[in-house]
C-alpha cells in the first residue's frame, strides 16, 4: 500500500508498531511523498477516523478499538506537531479559552483546533474535557480571553452548548466573549439560526479547524 493509505490503516486497525517511520515516509520529499504534516491529518489521518466513526455508529467495531485508533491519531498528531510551520506562532493575536462541554470526553478535534490557533498566532488556553460552563466562565475571566471556544461531538454536547449559551445569557456575559462552537454533532444551521437567535451575544460555527483560525480574526477584533 501506498504509505498515505498505510496511516489510514493504521488508524482504523489502531496499529501503532512503525507509524512514526511511516509519518517520516510520507513527510519524506525524496523517498515518499513528501505531504505537509497538515496534509497528512487532513487527507490521511481524518479519513481513517472516518471510517472508524462509520464502522463504531454501525455496530461493526467495539468500543475498545475505536479507543485504540483515537490512541494512534493522537500518537501521530503529537509526532507530526514540531514538524508543523510555526512560522506564524508567536502569539499575541488573540487569547480563546478552549474547552470540550460537560459530559463529553471527545478531544482530538479540540486539539487539532488548539494546534492549528497557537502555530497562527493565537494564545490558547486549553481546560480539556469535561468542563462544566461555570469553569469555562472562571477560566475566560482569569485569563482575559478574547473568545470561548466550545469543542463537542455528542448530540447531548449540543444540548449542553445551548445551555452554556443560555447560562452566559443569564449572567449578563454574552456581551463579553463571541463563542466559537465545533464538533460533528453540530450543524451550520442549529448554531447559526436557532442558537444565534436566543444568545444575546456572538455565536459562530466552525465545521473545521481551519474555519476556526479563519473566524479568530473577526471574533477577536
Ligand atoms: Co465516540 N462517539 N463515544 N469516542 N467517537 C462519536 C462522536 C460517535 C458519532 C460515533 C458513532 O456512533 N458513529 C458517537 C456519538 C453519537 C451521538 O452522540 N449521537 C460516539 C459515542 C456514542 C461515544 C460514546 C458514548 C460510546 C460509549 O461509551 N458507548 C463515548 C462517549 C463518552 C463521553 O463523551 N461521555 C465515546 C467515546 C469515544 C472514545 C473515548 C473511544 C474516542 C474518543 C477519544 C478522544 O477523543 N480522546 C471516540 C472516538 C474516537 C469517536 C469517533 C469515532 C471519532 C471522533 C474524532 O476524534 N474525530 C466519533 C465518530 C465521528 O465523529 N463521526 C465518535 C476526528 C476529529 C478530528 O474530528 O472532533 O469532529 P472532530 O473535530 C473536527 C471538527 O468537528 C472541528 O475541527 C476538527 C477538524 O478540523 N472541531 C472544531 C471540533 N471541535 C471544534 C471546536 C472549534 C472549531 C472546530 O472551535 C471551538
Amino acid at each position: 500500500l501506498p504509505v498515505g493509505e498505510r496511516l489510514e490503516r493504521r488508524i482504523i486497525d489502531g496499529e501503532a508498531k512503525g507509524l512514526e517511520s511511516d509519518l517520516d515516509l510520507a513527510m519524506d520529499a525524496e523517498n515518499g511523498p513528501g505531504l505537509s504534516p497538515l496534509d497528512i491529518i487532513n487527507v490521511h489521518l481524518l479519513e481513517g477516523m472516518k471510517v472508524v466513526g462509520e464502522r463504531f455508529g454501525a455496530g461493526e467495531m467495539q468500543l475498545p478499538f475505536v479507543l485504540q485508533s483515537a490512541e494512534v491519531m493522537k500518537a501521530a498528531v503529537a509526532y507530526l506537531e514540531p514538524h508543523m510551520d510555526k512560522s506564524a506562532a508567536s502569539g499575541g493575536k488573540g487569547r480563546i479559552v478552549l474547552a470540550t462541554v460537560r459530559g463529553d470526553v471527545h478531544d482530538i478535534g479540540k486539539n487539532l483546533v488548539d494546534i492549528i490557533l497557537t502555530n497562527n498566532g493565537y494564545d490558547v488556553v486549553n481546560l480539556g474535557i469535561k468542563q462544566p460552563i461555570t469553569d469555562i466562565i472562571a477560566a475566560a475571566e482569569e485569563h482575559n480571553a478574547d473568545v470561548i471556544g466550545m469543542s463537542g461531538l455528542l448530540v447531548k454536547s449540543t444540548v449542553v452548548m445551548k445551555e452554556n449559551l443560555l447560562e452566559l445569557n443569564q449572567r449578563g456575559l454574552a456581551g463579553r466573549w463571541p463563542v466559537l462552537l465545533g464538533g460533528a454533532a453540530l450543524t451550520r444551521a442549529y448554531v447559526e439560526d436557532d442558537l444565534a437567535d436566543l444568545f444575546e451575544g456572538t455565536v459562530r460555527y466552525a465545521r473545521d479547524a481551519f474555519e476556526g483560525l479563519a473566524l479568530m480574526e473577526p471574533l477577536v477584533k
